[in-house]
């Protein structure tokens, strides 16, 4: 590798000096006439204008037929749709402004190329024209501003509205950790400095607080359909992202303070598994570790879609790894799976040797 670096930096070096003597050829006056482009020089570099306008489109076209199925399925949450809209319209306008004035930059480098007597107009300015294309990028930007600072103030606005369910999100090298306020829906007081590992109270919980005693910890994120949750995210280490694609959700976890996040999911896992573009993905997906598993005569089980929380911010070695499943239910189900999670006070603070989380870690870290 280094052998190859070193040969690509001497190759580079011999270009640039080559190129720096062909300058400084130029700037001589006696300057050899085969040096300066003549008419049919310029005619060509005009016909290869026209030839890269091509590729461009070209490439366009097979990115949008080849890649286009990478996109993220519909949304899982009530937000997500005017997300969305707002993401698609802003693509749509730049596609058409960039696809016009590509073809016409192209198309007058080839008009106008230099021709052999003929000489640049000089043009001071024309009014109108500066008007037009003022104008209308003013009217285009200001309109997809406001409308992208409405969706953002209304997606961003985390209220007490509507009886949310309150969960924290608690981020640390490398995996999450999720926790319900408990039957009185409200997150004890939690402090890093007052984790205590041998206790396994990893989230330093407040054992003083009668607010924390209900608290449940999780490992597996459920939620009720329908139902709003305010997210409380922590940090214990560095910075990391909780980021939810398929919910259009995304906030960054800072140590030493508390950020949020809002929305109501409005498909069940169960719901998101019929949707076309995701049984499309699994069964692409399953494809690839079936050829896998022949290859290298590894068993690979089939992998089911579920949603899932990820770490956004490259936050360390095992970054790509940091991830939490969630799962969406009806309020039947969500109920039930509650009833059977232990609290707090039921685990650590019983200074019993069992472990505070009530689901053992689904994530396997690697290293
Ligand atoms: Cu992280």
């Amino acid at each position: 590798m280094t052998t190859l670096l070193t040969l690509a930096v001497l190759v580079l070096v011999a270009i640039a000096i080559w190129q720096l003597t062909k300058i400084f050829e130029l700037s001589q006056l006696k300057t050899e006439q085969h040096q300066i482009a003549n008419d049919s020089d310029n005619k060509n570099n005009g016909y290869m204008l026209f030839a890269f306008l091509v590729f461009i489109y070209g490439i366009t076209i097979f990115s949008f037929w080849k890649y286009g199925k990478f996109l993220l399925p519909e949304a899982g949450s009530a937000h997500g749709e005017e997300y969305d809209s707002l993401m698609l319209v802003s693509m749509v306008i730049i596609f058409i402004v960039q696809t016009i004035t590509q073809a016409l930059l192209h198309y007058f480098g080839y008009k106008y190329a230099g021709k052999k007597g003929q000489k640049a107009l000089f043009y001071a300015d024309n009014d109108r024209l500066e008007f037009i294309w003022t104008i209308i990028p003013v009217i285009v930007l200001a309109g997809l501003i406001l409308w992208g600072l409405y969706t953002w103030t209304t997606i961003m606005d985390v209220n007490d509205e509507d009886d949310p369910i309150i969960v924290e999100l608690y981020a640390q090298q490398f995996n999450w950790t999720a926790r319900y306020g408990g039957g009185d829906n409200v997150l004890g007081g939690a402090n890093v400095r007052m984790i205590d590992i041998d206790k396994a109270n990893v989230l330093g919980l407040d054992e003083a607080d009668t607010y924390a005693h209900d608290d449940v910890i999780v490992k597996e994120l459920h939620l009720p359909v329908g139902r709003k949750v305010n997210f409380k995210m922590r940090s214990q280490d560095v910075l990391h992202s909780a980021y939810m694609p398929h919910f259009r959700a995304q906030m960054n976890c800072v140590p030493g303070m508390i950020t949020e996040f809002s929305f109501t999911p409005i498909y069940t896992t169960e719901e998101m598994r019929m949707n076309q573009d995701v049984i499309d993905k699994v069964k692409r997906t399953n494809k690839i570790r079936a050829e896998k598993a022949v290859s290298t005569g590894e068993a690979i089980d089939p992998w089911e879609f579920d949603y899932i929380l990820l770490c956004n911010k490259i936050c360390g070695k095992s970054h790509y790894n940091m991830q939490m499943k969630i799962i969406v239910e009806t309020e039947e189900e969500y109920n039930e799976w509650m009833k059977g999670q232990s609290t707090f006070a039921e685990t650590v603070m019983k200074d019993d040797t069992s472990p505070a989380f009530n689901t053992v870690s689904s994530v396997s870290i690697g290293e």
